[in-house]
């Protein structure tokens, strides 16, 4: 018999034939006091290190349910990823409602200011994978789910105002064209391949959308310093019950700020996580992310007499023609403490609304409408996920739903069905309807005198849907000259990712119908001769600029979370970091050191340790750079390749370098001629937020 060791996890047992098995050493006590290993059952093990066996070598024995349940469960660990959006991170926080709008809607986040509502926010990729990296050119998911004492309201957006398609038909097309190409099973979080640009070339209308996603609105710096969008065009219903059309805003406290596409790529490498990350660690470090909530509220008439459909998801509703009104203010300011539990099984529903929200006829929006509730069912697996602490309401739910899978609430009663008179035996009769204060639709026909025909089944689209070029135009004439550089450029890119050729020509021509100039660049970056323009199926009308669309025209941000890299080695002055350091924090910026090594380090003045290797921390990483370095040690960094990168790269993405006499030295020898950009050491923290544009044109040939 094998003796029973006296521990389970003492260092070694006796064999049936007396020979001595080693068991696995390990660490038995080091738990939370009183805390003890149980099954699910809740059954205490005993020895979580080895599976139960017929003798020490022997075979494993069936009849071990802490392995087999170890192992059961963790087979089934993973749940069907999202098909769209799968890659996400989300956070707590609180929406403050700035100004009540209760003679616009009912809605209970907005009915007094001061008012707090609990949220979770959840941004996202659309195309790539729930393990793709965070910067691909795409889209960013805006979702954001109010816990409110009226119940849950979602409000699943974009950060890009306006979407490919007009009708919810086409949606499955073209998530098929961007995700990795059936056959080949690549690329991965990329639209630039042959099926997505043969989708584009083939449907006009996503000419607008496509304007955004080739611009840098794309590929963000952070998911702090991106825009929301509702998108989609919703309803605000006051007490009376009259409504007006509305579109939803967030816009983010830090102010606007991309990258550029070669640091997106860099970064990828360098830091797949780098937008989960960045989230994650301004929360825990209490800098919290913070969003305006603005509305841009029209009546019918007003959206009748425009020379677009407001039903049209493709179209936006220009700033300077309708203001956006800030409402409130969401602050994200707590992590999620498992990212399964919450950021993974959170499901949000465009069709969760509260009394005071509506929805419009948008076609999109009406197939969203459907398809989020049905989803739900396919990754959650059971009627019932309203019930998981994530997506259930901070307020009553009280009906007579029963059972399901995974019923995690245990009604009481026999009061399963409605109308029911038990209470008259006085037994529990359950909740009622309440047509006073419960969700009523808005009686939506939007034209009630309509001819009967208007109403007929029809499979058709209104008429201004046929407009796919006046705000694709819109947007490219808004941007800056380096951000219809960047369009360009990132379209030429993207085409030259395409193998057929007959796809490029055909977008080419689509281009022709936005401007002609832009064509003619994507054309010349392609080396292809610019084909005749493709019929428009209604001509476009002329709109006056809007420098809301623009990155650049709002202006450079602040030192405010940003993250700033300041390398140095042997020797460096280290009164001199900590007094960059403090300036630089005081700014509100955070602040790494980079060295060579990661361990301490003899300065003059002391010792200090680095939170990051050179080449484990690119220059990528970071908004600006600055460096202290000696004579001797810059010298031999000035052969180190990953060195060499630090500074060019962060030269070419246009960033601030904060320089000493050596770093001067040093970049000297890199072929970098300073410009106004490269600073000394006591101007840096004041210069460090800006990037200089400028410089791109001498550093990188734009289409
Ligand atoms: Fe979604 N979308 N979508 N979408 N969407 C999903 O729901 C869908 C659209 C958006 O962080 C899915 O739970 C259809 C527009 C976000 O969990 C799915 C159509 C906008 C998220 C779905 C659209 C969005 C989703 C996949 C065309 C901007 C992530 C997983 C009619 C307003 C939410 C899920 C999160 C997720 C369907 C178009 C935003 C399959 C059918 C337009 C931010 O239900």
């Amino acid at each position: 018999m094998a003796k029973k060791p006296a521990r389970p996890n003492t260092d070694s047992t006796t064999g049936p034939g007396g020979e001595t098995h080693q068991q696995v050493p390990h660490d038995a006590d080091h738990g939370d006091a009183g805390a003890h290993l149980t099954t699910n059952q809740g059954i205490r093990v005993a020895d979580n290190q080895n599976s139960l066996k017929a003798g020490a070598r022997g075979p494993t024995l069936l009849e071990d349910f802490v392995l087999r349940e170890k192992i059961f469960h963790f087979d089934h660990e993973r749940i069907p990823e999202r098909i769209v959006h799968a890659r996400g991170s989300g956070a707590h926080g609180v929406f403050e409602c700035t100004r009540a709008i209760p003679e616009l809607t009912m809605a209970a986040p907005l009915q007094e200011v001061g008012k707090q509502t609990p949220v979770f926010a959840r941004f996202s990729t659309v195309a790539g994978g729930a393990g793709s990296v965070d910067t691909p050119r795409d889209v960013r998911g805006f979702a954001v789910k109010f816990y409110t004492e009226a119940g849950i309201w979602d409000l699943v957006g974009n950060n890009i105002p306006v979407f490919f398609i007009q009708d919810a038909i086409k949606f499955p097309d073209l998530v098929h064209a961007v995700k990795m190409e059936a056959d080949k099973g690549y690329p991965q979080a990329a639209s630039a391949h042959d099926t997505f640009w043969d989708f584009v070339g083939l449907m006009p209308e996503t000419m607008h959308m496509i304007m955004w996603a080739m611009s840098d609105r794309a590929i963000p710096r952070s998911l702090r310093t991106i825009e929301g969008f509702g998108v989609n065009t919703y309803r605000l219903v006051n007490a009376q019950g009259q409504a007006k059309f509305v579109k939803f805003h967030w816009k983010p406290v830090l102010g606007l700020q991309s990258t550029t596409w070669d640091e997106a790529v860099k970064i990828a490498g360098a830091d797949p996580d780098y937008h989960r990350r960045d989230l994650y660690e301004a929360i825990e470090t209490g800098n919290f992310p913070a969003w305006d909530f603005g509305v841009q509220v029209v009546d019918e008439e007003w959206a009748a007499a425009q020379d677009f459909d407001i039903l049209d998801a493709t179209k936006l509703i220009p700033e300077e023609l309708v203001p956006v009104e800030i409402v409130g203010r969401m602050t994200l300011n707590r992590n999620p403490d498992n990212f399964f539990a919450e950021t993974e099984q959170v499901a949000f529903c465009p069709a969760n609304v509260v009394p005071g929200i509506d929805f419009s006829h948008d076609p999109l929006l009406q197939g969203r409408l459907f398809s989020y509730l049905d989803t739900q069912l396919k990754r959650l697996g059971s009627t019932n996920f309203h019930q998981l602490p994530i997506n259930a309401p901070k307020c009553p739910v009280m009906n007579f739903q029963r059972d399901g899978h995974m019923q995690m609430g245990v009604p009481k009663g026999r009061a399963n069905y409605e109308p029911n008179s038990l209470n008259e035996a006085g037994e529990p009769g359950g909740p009622r309807e309440c047509p006073a204060t419960g969700f009523s639709s808005f009686p939506a026909i939007e034209r009630p005198e309509a001819a009967r025909e208007d109403i007929a089944k029809v499979r058709l689209r209104p008429e201004l849907f046929a407009d796919h070029y006046s705000q694709a135009r819109l947007f490219y004439a808004s941007q800056t000259p380096i951000e219809q550089a960047h369009i360009a450029s990132a379209l030429v890119f993207e085409l030259s990712k395409c193998v057929l050729e007959h796809v490029r020509t055909r977008v080419l021509s689509r281009l022709r119908n936005i401007d002609d100039s832009l064509a003619q660049r994507v054309a010349d970056g392609l080396a292809m001769p610019l084909p005749e323009a493709a019929p428009a199926a209604r001509a476009p009308v002329e709109m006056a600029p809007s420098p809301a669309l623009s990155i650049l025209a709002h202006g450079q941000p602040s030192l405010q979370g940003r993250l700033i890299g300041i390398l140095f080695d042997e020797g460096s002055d280290k009164a001199a970091i900590d007094k960059l350091k403090g300036e630089l924090e005081a700014g509100g910026a955070a602040v790494l050191l980079v060295a060579p090594k990661v361990g301490e380090h003899a300065l003059k003045g002391g010792k200090l340790k680095a939170h990051g290797q050179l080449a484990g921390m690119p220059s990528v990483l970071f908004d600006a750079v600055a460096s202290i370095i000696m004579p001797d040690p810059a010298a031999k960094l000035a052969m180190d390749a990953a060195a060499k990168q630090w500074f060019m790269d962060a030269f070419s993405h246009c960033k601030t370098i904060g320089a000493c006499p050596a770093t001067r030295k040093l970049l000297a020898g890199l072929g970098i001629e300073p410009d106004e950009g490269v600073v000394e050491i006591a101007q840096f923290a004041a210069v460090a937020p800006a990037r200089h544009w400028d410089r791109e044109p001498k550093v990188r040939m734009l289409a």
